[in-house]
């Protein structure tokens, strides 16, 4: 294993084989409640601190990428390039068992995409069944992996994201095989757990957000991982700060490929 993931604290352990085997077979696994409530509490402080501040604004890191699909979504709030917007997300990057999980997925050489904060607005928030790659890709040679971190619960009334199990497998695209990609599938599982729980699922699976059919928002953030042989959703490189510098290991910062 690369030096930079034992210094993180992943070991050949870290993600056990029932964790394993059932990612294989599912394309999502539920890491369970990797954030206390305090943790919780103070990173969405500091989510509501960057919104006021960034306004209109917010989300503007993923305008510049060829790479993101839905950039202008109307039925969420983004903010992007959280890597270098407070320690608070340092975490999301860094965990063990989300790196562990990640590199089970995209082998040895991996890197952090994106790191961003999507929050379904109240009676919005519904997407296509879709996968973040623009083609189907053999089983195993996977190119991207997304982590879902839950700010709130999630339920089937608030916009859970939903997943259609396996069909990272089955060499098909959503768009080319659903009547209407919106539609709920009769496969799909929601993904309803408490806010703090972290979510693992492969990018190749069949996945989107559901509406929000509450009046509050849905929120989560989005630590996106790619092959080290795949361009960054955020050019990390280009946006990192020397303040984000200093404070990360050099193992980190290797993740992050700056
Ligand atoms: O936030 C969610 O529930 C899923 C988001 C998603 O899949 C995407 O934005 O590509």
């Amino acid at each position: 294993m690369k030096a930079d993931l034992i210094e993180l604290g992943v070991s050949q352990t870290t993600l056990g084989q029932e964790e394993k085997d059932f990612l294989d077979k599912n394309g999502y696994l539920n890491l369970g409640q990797l954030l206390s409530a305090e943790m919780l509490k103070r990173i969405l402080a500091k989510v509501d601190h960057l919104l006021q501040k960034e306004g209109q604004m917010a989300g503007a890191e993923l305008m510049d990428s060829p790479y993101i699909k839905h950039p202008k979504e109307a039925g969420a709030d983004r903010l992007a390039d959280l890597v270098n917007k407070g320690e608070e997300f340092d975490l999301f990057y860094t965990h063990p068992k989300v790196l562990a999980a990640m590199r089970y997925v995209l082998g040895d050489d991996f890197k952090l995409s994106s790191l961003n904060y999507r929050a379904a607005k109240p009676g919005q928030g519904l997407q296509k069944l879709h996968v973040d790659w623009h083609d189907t890709v053999e089983p195993g040679d996977y190119k991207v992996c997304n982590s879902i971190w839950l700010l709130d619960d999630f339920s089937a009334a608030n916009g859970a994201t939903r997943v259609v199990p396996g069909t990272h497998l089955n060499g098909l695209l959503p768009q080319n095989e659903l009547a209407d990609p919106f539609a709920p599938h009769p496969d799909q599982v929601l993904i309803e757990a408490p806010a703090g729980s972290v979510f693992i699922f492969n990018s190749h699976a069949w996945h989107g957000g559901t509406n929000n059919q509450t009046d509050q928002y849905r929120r989560a953030i989005h630590s996106y991982f790619c092959r080290k042989d795949q361009p960054q959703q955020v050019d990390q490189k280009r946006y990192i700060k020397d303040v984000t510098k200093n404070r990360l290991s050099k193992a980190a910062l290797n993740i992050l490929e700056v």
